[in-house]
């Protein structure tokens, strides 16, 4: 057993290094410039329930502001960034993940987006005077996403052949959608180094909403777990972002997608920058398999419930559960 003798990284698991050949070499990339996007994205929806997407139109100077942005908040004096949280579960939060005893090695500000301006947050930074440049990129940035989302989300009604093109994409759309924000920082943990382990920056989970869009620098760290539980690592890529298949994207269509489990190590030398955007419906949407999508005869896997069920049962979750075990019929 590996012991690093300092209290502060006591209760964070560690977690062993990939080999080599655990890099997850043909990740599912979709090029959304291309006309073969519907079943490609289906496929990896079902396989994976992850892809990375190219060729999607953000700016990269917009995600790099954003970016910036970021650094130069997660940079502030502790003090200062204290001013904005615990996280509850909204605003800065530090090592601890949730409220029900999760731990991991990173920092992080979590916001609720959906509701603007932002300068009207309960989140101190903010509000602050001095936050106008950040609020503006996470503005923009939030735009991009919602085009995003609503782009893929599009493409897998397509590739699902269901008749309406909108059929997923507007549970997203309107001010009462459940939208969420995270910018996560994993420092660099230099005791970790000659020791071949990382440390759990964000412990494995699956993600409650429909969809989510992650994008981070050039530091590896994610991991996914493949359809045999096998735990691959994926390799950063800062031009591309990466979307993970939520839970209620998994309900929607009846188990045909699956909600991928992932984790991130935190890397021994570098920090890791990442930021992701959670589409979820608004609290009342309920969350049940689609009936377009249902073949004869086929039965729901999953009771019926509303975002806001499934919701308050996730925040009452470790973060490692699967909280979709409850709602199985
Ligand atoms: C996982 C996905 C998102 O990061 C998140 C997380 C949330 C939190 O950090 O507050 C949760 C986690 C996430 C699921 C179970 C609960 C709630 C921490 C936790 C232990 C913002 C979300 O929506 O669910």
């Amino acid at each position: 057993m590996v012991v690093l003798a300092n209290p502060v990284l006591d209760q964070i698991s560690l977690i062993k290094s990939p080999d080599p050949g655990d890099y997850l070499s043909s990740i599912p990339t979709i090029d959304l410039s291309s006309s073969s996007s519907p079943d490609a994205i289906v496929r990896a929806c079902k396989e994976f329930g992850f892809f990375k997407v190219t060729n999607h139109g953000v700016s990269m100077d917009l995600v790099e502001k954003l970016e910036a942005e970021a650094v130069k908040f997660f940079a502030m004096p502790q003090s200062e960034k204290d001013k904005s949280g615990p996280s509850n579960p909204f605003g800065y939060g530090s090592k601890k993940i949730g409220m029900n005893g999760d731990v991991g090695w990173l920092e992080y500000l979590l916001l609720a987006t959906s509701a603007e301006p932002f300068c009207e947050s309960s989140i101190a930074f903010l509000r602050d005077r001095s936050s106008s440049s950040f609020r503006s990129a996470l503005y923009e940035y939030i735009t991009s996403m919602r085009k995003l989302v609503c782009q893929m989300l599009e493409l897998m009604a397509d590739g699902l052949q269901l008749k309406q093109r909108d059929t997923l994409s507007k549970l997203l759309q309107g001010n009462e959608c459940d939208e969420i924000f995270r910018l996560n920082h994993y420092p660099p943990c230099p005791l970790l180094q000659g020791f071949n382990c990382g440390l759990t920056g964000f412990g494995e989970h699956t993600d409650p909403q429909i969809i989510s869009i992650l994008r981070s620098n050039n530091t590896s760290g994610l991991q996914i777990a493949l359809s045999d539980g096998r735990w691959v690592s994926v390799p950063s890529d800062r031009e591309a972002f990466f979307i993970n298949v939520g839970d209620a994207l998994q309900v929607l269509t009846n188990g045909r997608f699956r909600s991928v489990k992932h984790r991130v190590v935190a890397n021994g030398l570098k920090s890791r920058v990442s930021m992701i955007y959670f589409g979820g419906p608004p609290l009342a949407q309920r969350i049940a398999p689609l009936p377009q999508l249902m073949e004869e005869g086929e039965q729901s896997l999953y009771k019926d419930f509303t975002w806001e069920e499934y919701k308050r049962a996730a925040y009452k979750s470790r973060l490692a559960d699967y909280r979709l075990g409850p709602f199985h019929l």
